[in-house]
């Protein structure tokens, strides 16, 4: 792909309305003063990310940087396709593992990246078609997010499928070319074999409501409607000399689909509006809820793969640039997380009524039905659950199994689990109990010990 070229023609649109006001606002500060990247993203709720190549974590010059600024890391392109299985079945985690320790002793979060990508594919797997390509596809992401189960923050699944080009179609690849739905095979053999990650789809040239960024939108309405697992959503934004000015807003349309979003792999162009632009981009993370953190691809301007664009925060002596006290005003500026989701209704302004309630039950039958397909190892399992609605539809549901004397459940997922062992009942939650005639969702749960034999049933209410 030619990514260079598909961002620069992507960067000509115009300084707007809304990022000019952004320039020249005042930024009334508040309360929280952090006085670093990390610390006054964490005070929000959020995290501040750096790429990492780890060969440098042994410069202390670089390393002093990432330590005191950032408290989250993606490998730049250690836990990529080629770098993590160079020959089928032979899997290598030296990079990606080293990148892990040094999160962990460092106090930060690690974004995974990534585990299908049409770029960085090894040799072997780039002269494979069809059924051969789409098993050693998801034995690839099944094998790498096992190996760093319970060590990845969010792992970008799917890297880059959309074209360019205006269509909002997806972009022809090998992987595409093994059917349309290679893409949701691979989030849920993600989520099995790591539940307690959120799962990103991650793309670039999405920096504002556009084609791609809306093709990308109604895959993931798609996926939620459907049970498909996706929790996030990642905006790369390396971005030019402008920004479109429904940059947030295009932020706010995926997140009010109920997933989280994040910058991924923020880089800006150098000259005149970068710290503008780097403020901008900041200021819309923070004034969206759901955008929980931000990334910049690299650390100085040297370590960048865009070379003289000079497009990161510090210099390449390591000093800070007029871009991060931009960004680091728009982090202390900004509103927290909330920690408490918002009431989503009104509360009532009329007295409850005293009428007493109905003795005759509701017309219909609000029948359910429950199957589940498991995916087994030696010691554990995952299990996915379907859940459809009968004709009368569902105001919601319940689900019961039996777990195999020994097992139990230790990670549940779209469903509020009572129990862990023996009889075990799963709710719906508030996104997915009403469903409409024949409807279908899905939750999951992983358990330890055996899976034999798990049967649901489903209650309506
Ligand atoms: O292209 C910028 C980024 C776009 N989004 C996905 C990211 O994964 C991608 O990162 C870049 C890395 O920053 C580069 O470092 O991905 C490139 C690969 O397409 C990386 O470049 C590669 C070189 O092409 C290889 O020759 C080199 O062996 O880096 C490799 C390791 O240094």
């Amino acid at each position: 792909m030619n990514h260079r070229r598909a961002l620069r023609a992507a960067v000509t649109i115009a300084v707007t309305g809304a990022l000019a006001a952004a320039m020249t606002m005042t930024l009334t500060s508040t309360a929280s003063a952090g006085t670093t990247l990390r610390a006054s993203a964490a005070e929000k709720g959020r995290y501040f990310g750096a790429a990492v190549a780890t060969g440098k974590l042994s410069t202390s010059a670089y390393t002093t940087i990432l330590n005191r600024e950032f408290n989250s890391v993606v490998a730049e392109n250690e836990m990529k396709w080629d770098a993590t299985e160079p020959q089928q079945g032979r899997f290598s985690y030296t990079g990606g593992d080293r990148l892990v320790s040094h999160a962990q002793a460092n106090g930060m979060s690690v974004r995974g990246h990534a585990l299908l990508w049409h770029q960085q594919e090894p040799g072997w797997a780039q002269g494979m078609s069809g059924s051969a390509l789409r098993s050693a596809m998801i034995n690839h992401v099944t094998q790498v997010a096992t190996h760093f189960r319970g060590k990845i923050y969010a792992w970008d699944v799917v890297n880059e499928a959309f074209a360019d080009g205006g269509g909002g179609g997806r972009r022809d690849s090998n992987l595409q070319r093994t059917g349309n739905d290679w893409i949701e095979a691979a989030f849920r053999a993600a989520r099995a074999a790591d539940p307690g990650a959120k799962l990103c789809y991650n793309d670039y040239n999405t920096d504002g409501i556009n084609a791609k960024s809306t093709g990308i939108y109604n895959m993931v309405r798609d996926f939620k409607s459907r049970g498909v697992p996706i929790d996030c959503v990642g905006f790369q934004s390396h971005l030019g000399t402008s920004l479109a000015g429904d940059y947030q807003a295009n932020l706010q349309r995926f997140a009010d689909l109920g997933v989280d979003v994040q910058i991924t792999e923020l880089d800006v162009m150098t000259g005149g509006n970068q710290a503008n632009i780097f403020g901008a981009v900041t200021r819309a993370c923070m004034n969206v809820s759901r955008c929980t953190g931000i990334t910049t691809w690299g650390v100085r301007d040297c370590d960048s793969w865009r070379g003289s664009d000079n497009a990161l925060l510090f210099d390449c002596n390591g000093n800070k640039k007029a871009a991060y006290t931009s960004v680091l005003n728009a982090l202390n500026a900004g509103p927290a997380i909330p920690t408490t989701p918002p009431p989503t209704d009104p509360p009532p302004t009329t007295p409850p009524p005293t009428d007493p309630p109905p003795t005759t039950p509701p017309p219909g039958t609000a029948g359910c039905s429950a199957s589940v397909s498991l995916n087994s190892w030696n010691g554990g399992f995952v299990a996915t659950v379907k859940v459809t609605a009968g004709s009368a539809g569902t105001s919601g549901w319940n689900v019961g199994v039996t777990l195999a004397s020994g097992a139990s459940v230790t990670n549940t997922w779209s469903a509020t689990a009572s129990g862990s062992t023996g009889s075990v009942r799963f709710a719906n939650v508030d996104y997915n109990g009403r469903l409409g005639a024949g409807q279908v969702t899905e939750f999951g749960f992983q358990g330890t010990g055996s899976g034999a034999g798990i049967t649901p049933t489903c209650t309506a209410s």
